[in-house]
């Protein structure tokens, strides 16, 4: 039985095999060589369980899935292996006719985990789009999924957003606001998930619209009363003042209101449904700087009057400055009755009226 005989002499000599070098998901398996006379080859045999036998020749793979012949060599390379997996190695060397030794020692390595580069799973669970108004739930859920091999670096942040500005965000698996929709204009708009990851990974989801279509809140008029016209003891009656009804976003003019209804220098402004819920009004009178008031809830149905401070006189050409163009005026009627600079409404225009005009050059209305 000689073949026997080498075999056994071989397994002392193949036992030590050395530790694989890992490179990503591959080994390098290294053994010492066998010095029979008539050594042919080795062949490796590996798998991701130890083994269940010592010798090939009664147990096959023995407990292995896979067995490469590598040849007369003492360092084999094998590829294609899983990241995040332990393999478990054993060689056994086999001589020109075909005998095969038992095993050699086993070991074993696990190959690394590759650095999570998958992106988390969102999606937005509410609303499902279509027509809304009101206040509607606003809704996403989020994982970071385990990828065999990763590193799984787990969810980091959901952020929910409206039109491309952030609206909240939440490091859990889910998140649930309510959405306020009477805060936006009455027209399509774009609801967006996004989820990142701790490694940096992100992920979008397809974009919800929805249509708001929210009923304009009522709107009320007010009444403003004007303190009072500098240098005059009382408002005269049938005073005009013109109302001009402003945006605070963007100074545009929504509506001027002129020879409102006076009553002891109270008047009423109206409003449109299209005002937005805050206005600026600024306020003037033929000769006087204007006032502005500012934040005016057009929604207040208030029996309380806006209070305008008291204006300036001055402004005689009412181009909203006093300036030496109202003193022209002033001055091509001096010691006349010329109502326009009669500051003070005596019937004449002398160093009285002139008084309050210095008193407010370069002043502007507001
Ligand atoms: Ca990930
Ligand atoms: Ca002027
Ligand atoms: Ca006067």
């Amino acid at each position: 039985m000689k073949h026997k005989i080498w075999l056994c002499a071989l397994v002392a000599i193949v036992g030590e095999i050395y530790a694989p070098h890992v490179l990503a998901a591959s080994a390098t398996v290294t053994w010492n060589a066998n010095s029979e006379s008539d050594l042919a080859g080795y062949k490796i045999y590996y798998g991701t369980s130890p083994r269940t036998g010592t010798d090939p020749k009664t147990c096959t793979l023995c407990g292995y899935s896979n067995s490469v012949n590598a040849g007369n060599v003492t360092s084999y390379n094998l590829s294609s292996l899983t990241d995040g997996l332990t393999y478990y190695f054993s060689v056994s060397a086999y001589d020109t006719s075909g005998n095969e030794s038992s095993f050699s020692t086993e070991v074993s390595k696990a190959m690394p985990l590759t650095p999570d580069a998958t992106a988390p799973t969102v999606s937005i669970t509410a609303p499902s789009g279509g027509t809304v108004s009101g206040s509607v739930s606003f809704n996403a859920s989020a994982s970071d999924p385990i990828v065999s091999g990763q590193v799984n670096s787990g969810l980091k942040l959901i952020t929910l957003s409206v039109d491309g500005s952030v609206f909240a965000t939440s490091s859990s698996s889910s998140i649930s606001k309510s959405l306020d929709t009477t805060t936006l204009t009455n027209a399509s708009h774009t609801l967006t998930a996004v989820a990142q990851d701790n490694a940096g990974n992100q992920s979008s989801t397809a974009s919800v619209t929805i249509t708001v279509n929210n009923a304009a809140a009522q709107k009320f008029p007010r009444t403003v009363s004007l303190t009072g016209l500098e240098g005059l003891s009382a408002i005269p009656a049938g005073t005009t003042i013109t109302a001009t009804v402003v945006s605070p976003s963007s100074g545009s003019t929504l509506e001027t209101q002129s020879n409102l209804t006076a009553s002891a220098g109270k008047y009423t402004v109206t409003f449109l449904s299209t005002d937005p819920q805050l206005v600026n009004i600024r306020v003037k009178v033929n000769n006087y700087l204007s006032q502005l008031l500012t934040g005016i809830d057009t929604t207040a149905n208030s029996a309380v009057a806006l209070s305008v401070p008291q204006l300036l006189a001055g402004d005689n050409n009412n181009d909203n400055v006093v300036n030496s163009l109202d003193y022209s005026a002033m001055n091509s009627h001096w010691l006349q009755n010329y109502a326009a600079a009669d500051i003070n409404n005596d019937g004449l225009v002398n160093s009285l009226d002139f008084a309050v005009l210095k008193n407010n050059y370069n002043k502007s209305g507001q």
